[in-house]
């Protein structure tokens, strides 16, 4: 692998355009990949029960590396991964987190958002938090903030963060690991637990590890590409 060169903020730079040519793939061999991929990606599910044992450390590097290659809004990248693999903290994250989503259980929510939740089993425990071996847990940056206290606004951030966490899901699913997308609300906590700047905001927490040898999970229907798919 070369040795990538080190990003540095760039602002009112003229545009230098360099080519790109990447290679035509024939299109029987998109055919048979995008069948796979399909057929692999169908098989993703989020998982809530995880085993303890410990998952190959590059082997979610590499998957953060792989979201952090997302396009964003003027491609600011308005993200920061935390790889939380201290049991410690995990055991604090676990305990905050269970905190506010006792208060959302038991009425924070309210009736319609309970019972849209009903069939996924969910609750106000989150031993996943502390079995899963790592966790994700990924920081919008709302804004850049220069070291000499410079501060520029970010772009599409929402956007641009959720498409780098679909890319994440996408490649921890497809190395073999299993993950939760968890969005305790509020979120203010993880950044005084995980010691992060003014100019992040939690998005979500994300555990990886492998699923709980007694593994279950909710027998639910995905829509078909007809219910999604429009042709014009
Ligand atoms: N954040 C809560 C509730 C929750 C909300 C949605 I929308 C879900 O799809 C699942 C859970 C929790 O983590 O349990």
């Amino acid at each position: 692998m070369s040795i990538p060169m080190q990003w540095t903020p760039t602002h009112g730079e003229p545009y230098r355009p360099v080519p790109y040519r990447p290679e035509r793939m024939p299109a029987e061999e998109s055919l048979a990949r995008a069948a796979e991929l399909r057929e692999r990606m169908g098989r993703r599910r989020t998982v809530r029960q995880f085993s303890a044992e410990p998952v190959p450390e590059q082997v979610v590097k590499d998957a953060i590396a792989c979201a952090a290659t997302a396009p964003s809004g003027a491609h600011q990248q308005p993200w920061t991964f935390v790889l939380v693999k201290d049991p410690q903290v995990r055991r604090r994250i676990r305990a905050a987190a269970e905190e506010e989503e006792r208060i959302s259980y038991e009425g924070r929510l309210g009736e319609e958002w309970l019972a849209a939740l009903r069939p996924l089993g969910t609750d106000g425990v989150k031993p996943h938090l502390t079995d899963a071996p790592a966790l994700i847990v990924v920081f919008q940056q709302r804004y850049w903030l220069g070291e000499d206290g410079v501060r520029r606004k970010h772009y599409y951030v929402d956007e641009s963060v959720g498409i780098a966490v679909g890319m994440l899901l996408s490649a921890l699913h497809l190395s073999g690991l299993a993950a939760l997308v968890h969005t305790p609300s509020p979120m203010r906590f993880l950044s005084e637990v995980l010691g992060r700047p003014a100019n992040e905001k939690a998005f979500a927490v994300i555990p990886v590890g492998y699923p709980a040898g007694d593994c279950r999970v909710p027998d639910l229907v995905r829509k078909t590409l007809e219910q999604v798919l429009v042709e014009i």
